[in-house]
This record gives structure tokens, sequence and C-alpha cells, in this order.
């Protein structure tokens, strides 16, 4: 038996982590435990980056991005540019569990999830409208484009890893524009074996370097995740296409229980949900 663990991005991951640690404290299988806690943050339409009330594109339309795995099997399933939906992680689960493919794009994801018996809901809030309607009269440069994914890492007591990630992506983004969150190896990754990693920040970096899969192959030949998410900042870093204001953040969980991150912020708040209660914790920051 090992002490269970949970682990995810953000101030906002906390909430998820405590309802994903809860359920696995009652013995509730992992996946489920995973989908219910991210759920819990799509849903919430104050949370302004992820599921309901995430940022819409630059038509003024919320496009989710979403993906599980199972490390278990190196299972996962994905959805990217969804619309009509509030909860993408579980749609995601659902591509994985019912459907022969890995991941489900635009219209035919939708398709996919009204087959499955989820209903299309209203996915843009005033409040993101509203956002929506002042950027298009003043603009905004790609410094102050806001973006924020909710990754979320678990271990239980059985040594079952699982990763989910979800997120409306970079804000007012061109339609159909797909980050690095639903893309299995850069958004997440989890292997039993192993370890898990998330990585949130500028999609369109990360997914060219699979950060999420580096980070659990360097783990792999026995980087601690600490060093491993560090390795991953600077191999960002080293790819010379940072876009100034757009920033990485990595986190990782190993197969013991050990955790991990990373970033170039200021600062990168991540949750830690242990059984007896969570915390708020900062990554280290590297600076080049
Ligand atoms: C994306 N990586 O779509 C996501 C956004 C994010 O912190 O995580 N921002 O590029």
């Amino acid at each position: 038996m090992r002490a269970p663990c949970v682990i995810a991005t953000w101030i906002f991951g906390k909430p998820a982590v405590d309802r994903t640690g809860a359920l696995l404290a009652e013995g509730t299988p992992i996946l489920d435990a995973v989908e219910k806690g991210i759920n819990q943050v799509e849903e919430n339409p104050a949370v302004d980056s992820v599921g309901y009330g995430g940022k819409p594109n630059a038509e003024g339309i919320v496009e989710l991005d979403a993906a599980i795995m199972d490390g278990r099997h190196l299972q996962a399933g994905a959805v990217a540019a969804l619309k009509g939906f509030r909860r993408p992680i579980s749609i995601a689960r659902r591509v994985m569990e019912k459907s022969p493919h890995a991941m489900l794009a635009g219209e035919g994801a939708a398709a996919f999830a009204l087959s499955e018996g989820f209903q299309r809901e209203e996915t843009l809030t005033p409040r993101a409208l509203k956002k929506y309607h002042a950027r298009c009269e003043k603009g905004t440069g790609a410094s102050e484009i806001p973006h924020d994914t909710l990754g979320l890492l678990a271990l239980d007591a059985q040594g079952q890893l699982a990763a989910g990630c979800t997120t409306s992506g970079l804000a007012f983004k061109h339609p159909g524009r797909v980050g690095d969150s639903p893309i299995i190896g850069s958004g997440l990754y989890a292997d039993n074996d192993i370890g898990a990693a998330t990585a949130t920040g500028d999609g369109d970096v990360i997914l060219r370097l699979c950060l999420s899969f580096l980070v659990v192959e360097r783990m792999r030949t026995g980087a601690s995740p600490g060093e491993a998410c560090a390795e991953a900042v600077r191999r960002y870093l080293g790819n010379g296409a940072v876009i100034d204001g757009r920033d990485v953040n990595v986190l990782a969980l190993n197969s013991e229980g050990e955790t991990g991150a990373a970033t170039l912020r200021a600062v990168f708040p991540y949750a830690v949900w242990r059984p007896g209660g969570s915390e708020m914790k900062t990554a280290v920051r590297l600076n080049g």
C-alpha cells in the first residue's frame, strides 16, 4: 500500500485536489476520482480559463481542450477545440473508454459527446463575454493574454497513477487552435512504473517539446520530480522560441508519491493533497 497523493496546478486546483483526494480516501477508483475532482473546477463559472466560464476564441466562442491518461496501461483520451460542453474531461474519458481512438476534435468530438448522452450546454458566461468585448475594443498584446490550465496528477494507495488536464486554452485564440493540454506527452503523461507530469503555460511551445513526456522519461532515468521539472523548463528556455510574457510551468508526481515543480514565473502555486489535508506550495523559479 502507498500513501495516496493528488497535486494540481494553480490556486483553483485546490478544490480539485480536495475532491479527488476525498474520493480516493473513500476507495473510489482513481479515474472516477480524477474526473470528478476536475469536473468541480470545469463547472465553476468563476474559474475563467477552464470549462464553463473559460475565455472564448477570437470569434467569441468557447473552445475547450482536455485529456485524461490512465497510467496502468498507458490508455488515454482527449478532446480538442470542443464547443458546447462544460465538462470536456468527462468526454475525453469517454473517448478513452468507449471509442477506438485517442483524440477527437471539433464537430466530431461534439457529435461523439451527444452520442454518449452528453447534453449541449452554454459555455460562455456573461463575465467571459464582457472580457471578450473589452478585448475587441482595446486589443491585447500577446504579453497580456491570460491563460491557465488545470492539470491534475493522482496516485492511489494501490500505486495506480492518473493524470487529467482541462483548459479553454489561450484566450482569444484563432478558432481551431489546439494547445498542449489535450496532446498526450505534452500537456500530461502518466506511467504507473515511473510517475506522471503535467504542464501549463505557452502551449504553442510546450507541445513542440513534449514536456510532460520529457519529465516522465527523465524520472525514468533517475531524476527526482523536481530535477525533471527543472530540466523541462530549461529545455523550454533553450528552445529559443519563447515569446515575451508567455511562460511554462511543470508539475510532477512519481510512483513513490514524491512531488516536484518548476516555473519561469515569479510564482507558480500548486495544490498538494495527502491523507489528512491539502496545502498550497510554490514552484522553484528558474531564470535560465
Ligand atoms: C494552452 N497550455 O492552451 C494552455 C494554456 C495554459 O497557463 O496552460 N495556460 O496553451
